[in-house]
């Protein structure tokens, strides 16, 4: 069955910034990668476990699962027939006060143009008890925002990041989604989340795709993954397929990139050390 968008769908989500909720796996799928994640989770801190972040880099079956074509076809009708994937993020907020501050992804990770958009896929059950993303629909056409660091505790955020306007909360769109349903977001719209208030973990495996003509505008040396297309522009490395899960050179490519993208998404900490 073909999950590809209509007009209208493409319309909204060029429109609001957001659509939700798209049905992509079964719940059965989706309960297996919530155990392969939680399998990873109880391994031993090492930079196997750290690595989770990297698993389309390590793992075959990550590799294969951002190229999944019922994530990527709709992805691709908003951004494109040439799509990257650039990374595989996680929002786990367990039950109790973490939250995530309003923010725009645009402003931190250094791409451009902002041809960019995020795969949000729930593995438990994101519904509204459980804090599940909120969007300020049409905020992605209005401007970026100078974000303050607030390092809050209970921020999901590494910097607790809060973009610096009023936000009027009655216009916030709710996007409950139930295990193995996304939602599909663009890097400007100002987004966060609620605490959860349910009993159970909220797991969002969050893909981050852009179209081909992205480029990494903070550090050199970014890579990401061809999953639709061509690149006919090569600004970032390739990540061929791993040849062996936990691979040596695997590893040793995964950690290279997560301290490229560490030195991105925190530039300004870097500078600071370095001053
Ligand atoms: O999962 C959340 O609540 C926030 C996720 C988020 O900020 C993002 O995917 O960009």
């Amino acid at each position: 069955m073909s999950t590809h968008l209509n007009e209208e769908q493409i319309s909204a989500f060029h429109e609001q910034g957001f659509l939700s909720p798209l049905s992509l796996f079964s719940q059965e799928e989706a309960a297996t990668l919530r155990k392969r994640l939680e399998a990873i989770e109880e391994q031993p801190f090492d930079h196997r476990s750290k690595s989770r972040f990297g698993l389309p880099v390590t793992t075959q079956w990550a590799w294969d699962l951002v190229h999944d074509t019922r994530i990527v076809d709709p992805v691709s009708d908003v951004l494109g027939p040439d799509v990257l994937c650039w990374s595989m993020d996680w929002f786990i907020k367990e039950p109790g006060p973490e939250f995530v501050s309003y923010h725009q992804d645009a402003t931190y990770w250094g791409l451009e143009p902002h041809r960019i958009a995020t795969a949000w896929i729930a593995l438990s059950d994101a519904g509204p008890e459980a804090g599940p993303m909120k969007f300020i629909p049409g905020s992605h056409r209005g401007p970026l925002f100078e974000q303050d660091d607030t390092f809050g505790e209970n921020n999901l955020l590494s910097r607790g990041q809060v973009v610096r306007t009023s936000i009027d909360e009655t216009e916030a769109v709710m996007t409950p989604l139930r295990p193995g349903e996304m939602s599909l977001h663009h890097v400007c719209v100002i987004h966060g989340s609620d605490p959860n208030n349910t009993e159970d973990r909220r797991i969002g495996m969050v893909l981050r795709y852009c179209a081909a003509d992205v480029r990494q505008s903070k550090v050199a040396g970014d890579r990401a993954i061809l999953v639709k297309g061509q690149d006919n522009h090569h600004h970032f490395g390739e990540i061929p397929r791993p040849h062996k899960d936990w691979g040596e050179s695997e590893l040793a490519m995964a950690e290279a990139l997560s301290i490229t993208r560490q030195r991105a998404l925190h530039s300004k900490d870097y500078e600071d050390e370095s001053s």
